[in-house]
């Protein structure tokens, strides 16, 4: 449920890509329901908050100025389908309470959606930014939901609200969180232990992703980007795409042994088989610049090594 909360005066505050430290200083608060890893703590400042209790929320923005929140609390795909009813409560409910937080404090929100957003009678590849959206999951209809109503809160009231479509996210620094793109992580994870990964996806199930470096430069390069060159306020953004064959073909030529198994669940498989198989994101990199920067070999290899560094620094070890 993590969120972030930027006090940032004005836009100079802002962090850069050549200078993404503001990111994680004084300027930032980081917030969640649960405590963090010891290195967040030491990125900033990390607080309580749970967006379904909405004085927390005022007392966090009103005690510290806040200017800009970027609003991450959601129950993703799969964990979403396991408990449809917190789901609604976190993903909408908790969502209503940002938006009237965002319009009474006159705060600037950025908001992610997701490929989830889209559904099995959606273009799926690629998937263009208008379309129909009709999709499957709890997920995706409470982020479908968060697009319209922070759409029509600017429209209507003026509130700066941002979204990306986010492809799945590829970290080596957060385990796996419930989503149905998790495999993508988890590979890597098992490429260095085990040896062996289960996919519970079919190995030909193509997927668009993106490593993380590129989704917190493209959330900050949005945010950044003048009023005056957004001609939407939810834009796809992509990197990749790749199946479970290609991604375990790429590991391979580092970690040869590496053994994939594939068991599809029917729940993961039925998801994913109703998601886009590519993003078009050209409104993105016409009217902001988007252009991403890690491939699949960049992936794999930054993926690698940043899994490797983790597991030696903690004194694990490293097949
Ligand atoms: C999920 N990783 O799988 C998330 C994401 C693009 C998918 O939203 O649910």
């Amino acid at each position: 449920r993590q969120n972030s909360w930027w006090n940032s005066q004005d836009s100079n505050d802002l962090p850069t890509a050549e200078n993404p430290r503001i990111l994680i200083t004084e300027n930032v608060i980081l917030s969640d329901i649960k405590k963090a890893p010891p290195e967040v703590y030491r990125s900033g400042p990390f607080v309580y908050a749970d967006v379904l209790d909405y004085k927390n929320l005022r007392e966090l923005v009103v005690n510290n100025r806040i200017t800009w929140l970027v609003h991450y609390s959601a129950l993703l795909s799969a964990v979403g389908e396991a408990n449809v009813a917190l789901a609604r409560k976190i993903n909408i409910t908790g969502l209503h309470n940002v938006l009237d937080l965002a319009l009474e404090s006159c705060l600037r929100l950025f908001v992610p959606s997701t490929i989830g957003a889209f559904g099995p009678s959606s273009p799926r590849d690629p998937a263009p930014d208008l379309c129909v959206q009709r999709p499957r999951t709890i997920y995706g209809v409470s982020k479908v939901h968060g697009e319209l109503m922070g759409e029509y809160l600017h429209h209507r009231y003026g509130l700066d609200f941002r979204c990306l479509r986010y492809p799945g996210i590829i970290s080596a620094n957060t385990q796996p969180g419930g989503g149905t793109t998790d495999y993508a992580v988890q590979i890597f994870h098992d490429a260095l232990s085990t040896g062996h990964h289960e996919c519970y996806l079919r190995a030909d199930t193509r997927l668009p992703m993106m490593h993380i470096g590129d989704c917190h430069r493209a959330t900050v390069e949005f945010m950044q980007a003048p009023e005056c060159q957004l001609s939407l306020r939810t834009y796809n953004i992509a990197a990749m795409s790749f199946t479970p064959e290609e991604v375990a073909t790429e590991i391979r030529k580092q970690l040869p042994h590496l053994k994939v198994t594939y068991n599809p669940d029917s729940v993961r498989q039925t998801i994913a088989d109703s998601w886009p198989v590519r993003f078009d994101d050209s409104n993105a990199q016409r009217d902001w610049g988007w252009k991403s920067t890690y491939g699949l070999e960049e992936l794999v290899s930054d993926m690698l090594s940043s899994i490797r560094d983790k597991k030696t620094n903690a004194g694990l070890p490293v097949s």
